[in-house]
């Protein structure tokens, strides 16, 4: 496979998703092809599931919770990540495999042996080339979220963020090659940046699991940036020293999470960055 996958994890309000969004349009500026998907979702399948498994509405087994959401992630890694790795283009994952096993490994407290031979089904046996773990106390996510907690992991306590932060800590340190810990209560330009540091090698000499061919020339012009303003999503702007050009934000076209589903449908996704609500 010639592209590159980078996935992204971490407890609720840890800001994934925004990190996952600024690579991509990094990536998106120095001509590299890439795409943006989530987990649970990317697919028709994987969005249904994503909101059966967010409901609270009633009960699920954690056996049947960990199985949907392997389900959920063979039909993203079939149908989109490895067409796309094939096609040499980079995958940017808000969440895959080791949230299964932090989530329903640590947290639910599923034997890891089981869930890891079913991520290995999966995903093929897919490893990222980088794991962003974006990491942040359980105290600091029931914060960011006050006062709106209402899906199945959010109404989870405190007790279960703690677990699930303790094994995405484990996993890293089981792999530190693969894995950036990232102390995700700095500001988020600081936290871009830290993750950008760690994606420049990977563009001029991705690691050998991705077996990627570095994009010509990309990570010489990303290198040579300049300052750049971006818009947050409270709409406020923030300075962005790294970033290679001077386009606002919300000028530069960033695939929406589904966009693989999208273009399998054969659909134009709309070029502003949008992620489907929450
Ligand atoms: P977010 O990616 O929007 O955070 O939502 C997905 C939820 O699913 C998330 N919890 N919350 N809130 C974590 C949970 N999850 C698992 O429990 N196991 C998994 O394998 C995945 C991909 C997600």
């Amino acid at each position: 496979m010639k592209g590159c996958l980078i996935t992204f994890e971490g407890i609720e309000a840890a800001g994934k998703t925004t990190q996952a969004r600024l690579l991509v349009h990094r990536l998106q500026r120095g001509g590299v092809p890439v795409l943006l998907v989530r987990e649970p979702g990317g697919t028709p399948l994987g969005e249904r599931l994503r909101r059966l498994l967010k409901s609270a509405r009633f009960p699920l087994a954690p056996e049947a919770e960990a199985l949907l959401f392997l389900s959920a992630r063979a039909q993203l890694a079939q149908q989109v990540i490895i067409p796309a790795l094939e096609r040499g283009q980079w995958v940017v994952c808000d969440r895959w495999a080791d949230s299964t096993l932090a989530y329903q490994g640590y947290g639910r407290g599923l034997p890891l042996d089981a869930l890891r031979a079913g991520n290995q089904m999966a995903t093929a046996g897919l490893l990222p080339a980088l794991t962003v773990l974006l990491d942040i106390p359980p105290e600091e996510s029931v914060r960011r979220r006050y006062p709106s907690a209402h899906d199945r992991f959010e109404t989870a306590g405190p007790d279960f963020l703690r677990r699930v932060r303790e094994g995405y800590l484990a996993l890293a340190r089981e792999e530190p090659g693969r894995w950036l810990v990232v102390d995700a209560t700095l500001p988020r330009q600081a936290v871009a940046r830290t993750v950008w540091e760690r994606v420049l090698p990977l563009l001029a000499s991705p690691n050998p699991r991705a077996r990627g061919e570095a994009p010509v020339g990309a990570a010489q012009s990303l290198r040579q940036a300049h300052p750049q303003r971006t818009v947050n999503t409270s709409g406020q702007e923030d300075r962005d020293e790294d970033s290679p050009t001077d386009r606002p934000h919300g000028e530069v076209e960033c695939p929406p999470l589904s966009l693989g589903a999208e273009r399998l449908r054969g659909r134009k996704a709309p070029g502003r960055p949008h992620y489907p609500h929450r």
